[in-house]
């Protein structure tokens, strides 16, 4: 695409109109720059136009630098010749006119700019340190000068969206339009209030600054804020640092200084992981299969049937969002407890502030107990909540069956029985489809909708889940109908693994510590104590009754006998203090997994970190190879978001399968094949992994062999 077609440009008398015209969101792909520089060239040499206005067409201004040129883009040309610089240094003043996102490199283009206005629902930020870098168009350097060295960090840090009016509380806009308003107009008027009059350049403000000298502790209590999030990142300390330089050099200087730190983090292993999983959380909205002219249909009204605790979750996630909900449970009682339990959980939060009580109150207005499946017969989706046992959800779908309105959405939360068997007594095939939430629902982000076998989901039904998905927040991920479905069978192997680290030589306490020191959130041993021991024997079960030779776990089965359930009883693999969730190692398990062990004939050694490592997430490479292999997901990348969103994989490592490509191919599989030889069948190398790792492909790009 040429230059004049990524920027056009306008005249409106005396105003010239500079429009960056680059769907879908305005990046700055290379030849934007520069052609809003040819336009701010050609506005300043006519002697009619008195001032200028940085507009974008389509939904947003301009939502940063192109994220895919990362680590392409040519160097970078000296501090003064750039965009920032240039735009700044305009004779005619420039005001920025803002609507939908004025992101990274876009608020960094308008803070050059000389005045700024918004529409009310715009929103401002520098997201930077999310995918891993920090703002590079001196970003770090003006905003400090605009909102405040003590708001710039916390925006850069955080990288959050802002809202314009809060926005224009900080400094940072200098007008919100009224709702309702044409942007453009109200811009052109703005620019001709502001022409012919003494303007003043951002980098040229520095009062603001002096929050830093009247509080200089302020840098090291956001590094101490950020140490536990933050663990194993660069970004955000070099987003700190930039903002220091800000408030202790010139301008210029503090530019170059920016710009030192940015290199630092541009190619580094943290930034590719992070653009990677920015891309791979579009990519999985993606059905490569799609008939054409497939659309989703609308929803808004649901239903869910059974009040637990992940029913409630999932009714709160529908009411959060807007949509009115019925939750229908089989008696009075459980419909109290399970209505009860969802008060309880707003109420925490109003408590905890992140929640307004009068917004609660209009959250919870939207659910609606009910006894009677006649209740629910309009609703345009039906979420089946129930016991996870087969014979307990075929007649909530032969009910379902009967009474829902043609058309209506008939989904399954079933985290792994087959969802085509508890859809069938329905007889509406087209319409089933499993809707996994992941526990707490109305927090977890992941939503995995199932595809039933033999084409039973209509396309239109998996395309309506997913859009229903996105409508209340969540990332949608197709999988296909296997047991434990791509999350929870991908997970799997990692689970059992770790158990068996137990007989052969590790402590639950060891192993919770390497993986929390990768990045995760807590310890597997810890989380399990938190979901119940109970819960994941259940499973067990179900899998050995499925397959005789299923290996089985008989520390874990052993902890459950006992009745230590995880955290619920008390006990797990770790002990509770009442009314604390702080695990403390107990010798009453350390002893019980020696004295196991032992008589099992295992001989205990050593792990290192590494291995510990490698062992766990290494068996589920395997299996996310096995997954691909049956075409039961659409791409690698859509089980690395699972991985990120499901199960609290650092984000900063991309995901299960880009992490194992950090290792490389050959030698994941190399492994696995030794594994194989010295473990047994539990390790046999996938064949889709042989071919990989033969033709070095990475297994990020490993393509299934069918479609779910
Ligand atoms: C930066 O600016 C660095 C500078 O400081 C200095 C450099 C020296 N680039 O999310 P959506 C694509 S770093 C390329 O579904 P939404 C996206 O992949 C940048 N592509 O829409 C998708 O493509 P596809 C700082 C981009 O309405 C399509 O646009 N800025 C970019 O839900 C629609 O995206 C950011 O980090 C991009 N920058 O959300 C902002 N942005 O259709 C990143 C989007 O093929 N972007 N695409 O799958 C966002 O946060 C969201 O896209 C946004 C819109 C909120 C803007």
């Amino acid at each position: 695409m040429s230059e004049a077609q990524l920027v056009r440009y306008e005249t409106h008398n005396d105003v010239g109109v500079i429009i960056v015209d680059n769907p879908p969101v305005n990046a700055l792909s290379p030849g934007v720059d520069d052609g809003i520089l040819a336009h701010l060239a050609t506005a300043n040499a006519d002697p009619v136009i008195t001032s200028v206005v940085l507009i974008g067409a389509g939904r947003s201004f301009i939502a940063g630098a192109d994220i895919r040129q990362f680590g392409k883009r040519p160097p970078r040309p000296p501090a003064e010749q750039r965009a920032h610089v240039l735009i700044e240094q305009s004779k005619k003043p420039i005001v920025a006119a803002i609507h939908g996102f004025a992101l990274g490199g876009g608020l960094e283009r308008a803070m050059s700019c000389h005045y700024r206005i918004a529409v009310p629902s715009a929103k401002v930020g520098l997201p930077e340190v999310l995918i891993g870098i920090l703002p590079g168009s001196a970003g770090t350097q003006r905003l400090p000068r605009l909102a405040g060295p003590k708001c710039a960090l916390e925006m850069i840090v955080s990288g959050r969206h802002v809202p314009a009016v809060e926005a224009k509380g900080y400094g940072i806009l200098d007008e919100v339009l009224a709702e309702g308003a044409d942007l453009k107009a109200e811009a052109i008027v703005y620019a001709r209030k502001i022409a012919g009059k003494a303007f003043r350049k951002v980098s040229e403000n520095n009062e603001k600054l002096q929050e830093a000298r009247d509080e200089p502790g302020m840098f090291d209590a956001m590094r101490k804020s950020i140490a536990r999030r933050a663990r194993n990142q660069k970004a955000p300390y070099n987003c700190i640092l930039a903002v220091e330089a800000a408030c202790n050099l010139p301008f210029m200087q503090g530019v170059e200084r920016e710009h030192e730190l940015f290199a630092e983090l541009e190619n580094a292993d943290e930034a590719k992981s992070l653009r990677y999983a920015f891309f791979a959380e579009r990519e999985c909205a993606k059905i490569p299969d799609l008939p054409a002219g497939v659309k989703p249909r609308d929803i808004n009204t649901a239903a869910v049937i059974g009040a637990g605790t992940m029913g409630g979750g999932i009714a709160m996630s529908f009411a959060d969002y807007g949509i009115p909900v019925k939750v229908l449970e089989v008696s009075q009682e459980a419909l109290d407890r399970g209505i009860a339990r969802i008060k309880h959980n707003y109420q925490v939060s109003v408590q905890r502030g992140s929640l307004a009580q009068d917004e609660m109150e209009r959250r919870f207005a939207r659910i609606t107990p009910v006894l009677n499946y006649e209740d629910i017969a309009d609703a345009d989706v039906a979420i089946e909540v129930v016991f996870e046992e087969l014979p307990v959800k075929q007649p909530v779908f032969d009910k379902l069956g009967k009474i829902m309105k043609p058309g209506a959405l008939l989904l399954s939360n079933t985290s792994a029985i087959d969802i085509d068997a508890i859809g069938e007594p329905a007889h509406r095939p087209g319409d089933i489809a499993g809707a996994h939430f992941f526990s707490p629902a109305n927090v977890m982000k992941l939503l995995e909708v199932v595809k039933g076998d033999n084409t039973t989901t209509s396309a239109e039904t998996l395309v309506t889940t997913m859009a229903l998905g996105r409508k209340i927040g969540k990332l949608s991920v197709v999988a296909g109908n296997t047991d434990g479905f791509v999350a929870n069978r991908s997970r799997a192997p990692f689970n059992s693994e770790m158990v068996i680290l137990l007989e052969d030589g590790c402590l639950p306490a060891q192993v919770d510590k390497v993986m929390i020191d990768f990045g995760y959130p807590m310890g597997p041993f810890a989380v399990g104590d938190l979901a119940g021991l109970d819960i994941s024997a259940a499973g067990r079960r179900r899998r050995l009754a499925a397959n005789p030779n299923y290996r089985t776990l008989p520390i874990a089965d052993k902890l459950v006998e006992m009745g230590r359930f995880g955290q619920k009883t008390g006990a797990g693999w770790y002990r509770y203090e009442k009314g604390d969730r702080t695990p403390h190692v107990d010798p009453e398990v350390t002893t019980l997994i020696e004295t196991m062990s032992a008589e099992m004939g295992k001989t205990r050694r050593e792990f290192t970190d590494d291995e510990i490592l490698r062992r766990l997430l290494f068996s589920s490479v395997n299996e996310a190879c096995k997954i691909l292999e049956e075409g039961k997901a659409y791409r690698a990348s859509d089980i690395d978001v699972m991985w990120l969103h499901g199960f609290g994989f650092p984000r900063y490592r991309g995901g299960l399968m880009f992490w194992a490509d950090g290792i490389g191919v050959r030698d994941v599989y190399n492994q696995i094949a030794s594994w194989h030889q010295q473990y047994g069948e539990r390790w046999a190398p996938s064949a889709l992994l042989r071919e990989l790792a033969e033709s070095g492909t990475p297994l990020r790009e490993a393509k299934p062999k069918s479609y779910p």
